[in-house]
């Protein structure tokens, strides 16, 4: 007898209730969380809170780079610029997320670390970014650190759209820790109208017609990005992490969300950031790690086990996301 989806729906489920950590478990996590001297010395080679945030031009993008990648995102809602990071910096953070890991924390915690903060405040990326989305944009506190292991069947998060209705306000970047390649599980995309086309019909649960389903197949863009590359999308651009095809390497990588100054956020964005101030405080960091993780069960069902943790730490720093200090509130 076969069983029904149903059935191993709920019994996956089960399983997943299962292996949440245990009530002690949780209280040590919960402890060491906000223990900064035991994450400082998880990770020696990198900071927490060094006051330091202008690494000055560590990261490179040629003005033709720029002009190029922007008239992409303005015709076809994505931007992919190869070679932005300084290699050593690449390396480090990769550290970063390995010891994260290694420690047995869901690799966004990794977010800990000033190097997540930092990376995207270089004058060359500012100046990007300031293109795409006007001078004054901000950050919200929307961050994710992914791990997706070098095993052949295993994915990135299934397709979605970040935010619908935000036109050029709003921009996701996409940074490779390790080479991302189409065996490891890069990024896809489906660039243009044909997005919101599936997207809706998706929602509605409604069948596409066969001419648009086989133009959506043709239009579908693979992004390979080596490690230290940049890559983003508009927040209606459907996308998502591909399936390892049979790369042995892991893919790494993280995610970082920008808005317009002045457009309307959700709630789940606040509270947005200015990426000229200095960087958040450690309970903000862990604030944003915890709503991240909250949310993203449904992308990595996997993370069920550190609900019980990510729901502490979450009403633990809340007040830390209303007593940021550079920070605009969202709407
Ligand atoms: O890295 C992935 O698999 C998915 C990333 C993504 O979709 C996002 O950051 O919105």
């Amino acid at each position: 007898m076969r069983a029904s989806p149903e059935h191993l729906a709920s019994a996956v489920d089960a399983l997943l209730k299962q292996s949440e950590l245990s009530r002690e478990e949780t209280q040590r996590r919960f402890e060491q969380a906000f223990d900064v001297d035991r994450w400082r010395r998880l990770a020696p080679f990198a900071s927490i809170g060094s006051g330091r945030w202008d690494d000055g031009e560590a990261s490179s993008i040629s003005d033709s780079a720029a002009d190029r990648e922007k008239r992409r995102l303005d015709e076809d809602g994505y931007f992919r610029l190869p070679q932005v990071f300084d290699s050593a910096r690449i390396a480090r953070m990769r550290r970063i997320v390995e010891a994260v890991r290694a420690d047995g924390w869901p690799v966004a915690f990794a977010f800990v670390f000033d190097d997540f903060w930092t990376i995207a405040r270089s004058p060359r990326i500012a100046s990007f970014l300031g293109k795409a989305l006007g001078e004054a944009y901000l950050q919200n506190t929307v961050v994710w650190a992914h791990w997706v292991p070098g095993e052949r069947g295993v994915a990135g998060w299934s397709p979605h759209e970040d935010y619908r209705d935000v036109g050029d306000t709003f921009l996701s970047v996409w940074i490779p820790l390790s080479d991302a390649t189409v065996e490891n599980g890069c990024m896809f995309l489906l660039p243009g109208a044909s997005s919101r086309e599936i997207s809706m019909a998706t929602e509605e649960r409604r069948d596409l017609p066969p001419t648009v389903f086989r133009r959506a197949l043709q239009d579908v863009i693979a992004l390979p990005a080596s490690a230290g590359s940049m890559i983003g999308w508009r927040g209606d651009v459907l996308h998502w992490g591909g399936a390892n095809t049979g790369g042995s390497e892991p893919r790494l990588s993280l995610a970082l969300e920008f808005r317009a100054r002045g457009a309307k956020a959700s709630r789940f964005e606040s509270p947005l950031i200015d990426p000229r101030a200095p960087l958040p405080p450690f309970r903000l960091r862990l604030f944003a790690i915890v709503k991240a993780l909250r949310e993203y069960t449904k992308f990595e069902p996997m993370l069920t086990r550190y609900l019980p943790l990510a729901e502490r730490i979450f009403a633990e720093t809340a007040e830390a996301s209303l007593s940021s200090s550079n920070a605009p509130r969202a709407s």
